[in-house]
């Protein structure tokens, strides 16, 4: 116990009414979480909601984005204050979010705090956040971002130890008092696990003959990237593309998808293209994999992964059963029956697969968003998906077209398409979503429409109810249509419409999504109305 010895400031401060957490932690710009005591304010109600023991260890990290070095000198002496007596942290700040989580595991530490906006730009004019994960390594659930929010409400002063910010340039352990700081590679443990995955020695014997490439986008992955796929399996340095973690990224907007990623799809299409390429977001839990000019959906992915998790190592003893978020395509189901396992339709965002995982009810879990993992954190993986398609091409021998082409033959193809509406005025929005809720007990039996619900849902592990997740609309012909508003979003509000639509024909398994869509697209937008409440005719972005 250290904070006997050591000096506490008592800060007082305003409470910010502005602080309720959202899909993935807070999210706010980086002006906003340079005003004076507001990181602060949001960290000591998160501290006090978490209780942590006296002597607890807590994990720190993030992706590199500007201003997180002096957030986590801030976080470090925050945690002393709290009684914490070891904090581990990434050399300079750096941790992927999967790496992070991962190490709360390794180290049976108490939480994690990992300072990021994920995909969101950064820079001083771009956005910061903060996600605080629990010791099983997952983020925290709704019960205790509940209890934070209110906490941040009422809160009236904060409590730092008078140390300056550990230098955080080598690894090594620093003693602030009586805390001691370990600044670890922020890439050894995470390096070890995948090893315990994947065949790295098949792996390495295919990179001789194969090209791959990876596009860290300026984010965190870089550094992973490199010691996995240069020092360990042979791969050349320029085939990791934009590996150093900027502050800035770059000015990227480090999402990988095909519009955020296009440098990426446009090596893809060229005519000495890799065998398969990849591409992983600011804070490494995303991935988007391409191979043979194709982006593999990512509602694809995570099914074509369950269908083959036999053929890699670490999942050669079977998988439990699956999970995907509910706007994620259902071709995760139709893997999921004929292997005779469950799979769990959860709210979006990562937390809600944590206790199916910890319970050991599923083995791999997915979301639309390009969000991909298994049993091995409690996190999304963005290079782990691509280690794990690396696995399997290798393993197969096929090319990533000749795996869709047979998986949709086998299954039938869940054709997927997002649409994203940035609405400025967020009450239009509510409104748009209240006014639907609204409509919904009128919508089936017409336009064939068989049923139109709100997602609820309880957690089977705890019990736990989350209700308002989303708006479900189904066709008779098996086409989906869902709408949410985002919760990650630092201004405005953006509506997402999620649009599936299932085809068994094996002359139509080829389809663009544009012509796929073309109906589905424009019954979405009329049903919600989108026109009458936000002005907008089209969608912002098309994903
Ligand atoms: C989005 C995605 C969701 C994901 C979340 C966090 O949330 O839709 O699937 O879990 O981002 O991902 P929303 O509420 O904006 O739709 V990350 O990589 O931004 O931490
Ligand atoms: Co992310």
């Amino acid at each position: 116990m250290n904070s006997a010895k050591t000096d506490i400031e008592i800060v007082s401060c305003e409470a910010f009414d502005d602080q309720r957490p959202g899909t993935a932690g807070l999210r706010k710009k980086v002006r906003v979480f340079q005003q004076p005591h507001y990181l602060e304010t949001f960290v000591q109600a998160t501290l006090d909601a978490l209780s942590l023991p006296p002597g607890a260890a807590v994990v720190v990290g993030g992706d590199g984005r500007y201003h997180n070095r002096k957030a986590i000198g801030t976080l470090t002496r925050m945690l002393a204050a709290a009684g914490v007596s070891r904090v581990v942290v990434g050399q300079d700040g750096i941790l992927s979010t999967p790496a992070a989580s991962h190490l709360i595991r390794k180290r049976g530490a108490n939480a994690g705090f990992i300072l990021t906006a994920s995909h969101n730009p950064g820079g001083p004019d771009g956005d910061f956040g903060i996600k605080f994960n629990m010791s099983n390594g997952g983020q925290a659930p709704e019960r205790l971002t509940n209890a934070v929010y209110e906490a941040t409400k009422s809160i009236r002063e904060y409590r730092l130890a008078a140390f300056d910010a550990p230098d955080l340039s080598a690894t090594g352990t620093v003693h602030c008092d009586g805390v001691a700081v370990e600044v670890v590679d922020p890439a050894e443990d995470y390096v070890q696990l995948m090893e315990s995955l994947f065949d790295f020695d098949l792996m390495r014997e295919f990179l001789g003959a194969n090209r791959v490439v990876f596009d860290a986008m300026n984010g965190v992955t870089g550094p992973y990237a490199r010691a996995i796929l240069c020092d360990r399996l042979g791969a050349p340095a320029a085939d990791v593309l934009n590996a150093v973690p900027l502050e800035d990224f770059g000015g990227l907007h480090p999402d990988p998808n095909p519009v955020d990623a296009a440098e990426l799809v446009e090596i893809a299409e060229s005519s000495d293209a890799p065998i398969l390429l990849g591409a992983s977001d600011g804070d490494g839990d995303r991935n988007m994999i391409i191979g043979s000019g194709h982006v593999v959906s990512p509602g694809d992915s995570v099914a074509i992964m369950l269908a083959n998790a036999h053929r890699i190592p670490g999942y050669s003893n079977g998988i439990s059963g699956a999970a995907r978020s509910m706007p994620t395509s259902r071709a995760l189901d139709a893997v999921a029956e004929k292997l005779g396992i469950p799979c769990y339709e959860t709210p979006t965002g990562w937390r809600f697969f944590c206790n199916l995982l910890d319970d050991g009810r599923i083995g791999i879990c997915g979301e639309e968003s390009f969000g991909t993992s298994s049993a091995h954190v409690r996190e999304k993986d963005g290079l782990w998906a691509f280690l794990f398609w690396l696995n399997l091409v290798a393993a197969t021998g096929h090319s990533v077209q000749r795996i869709l082409d047979d998986h949709w033959t086998e299954y039938g193809r869940n054709y997927f398409q997002r649409r994203d509406y940035f609405i400025e005025d967020a009450s239009a929005a509510a409104a748009l979503i209240e006014d639907l809720k609204g409509r919904l007990p009128g919508l089936p039996g017409k336009h064939s429409v068989a049923a139109a619900d709100r997602f609820d849902y309880t957690d089977p592990v705890d019990g736990s109810v989350s209700t308002d997740q989303g708006i479900r609309v189904f066709l008779d012909d098996g086409s989906r249509i869902v709408y949410r508003l985002s919760g990650t979003g630092t201004s405005g509000a953006t509506l997402r419409v999620y649009l599936e639509r299932i085809e068994v024909d094996g002359d139509k398994l080829g389809m663009e999504a544009d012509v796929a869509f073309a109906g589905l697209a424009a019954r979405a937008h009329a049903t919600a109305r989108i026109t009458d409440f936000t002005g907008l005719e089209s969608a912002t972005a098309i994903i």
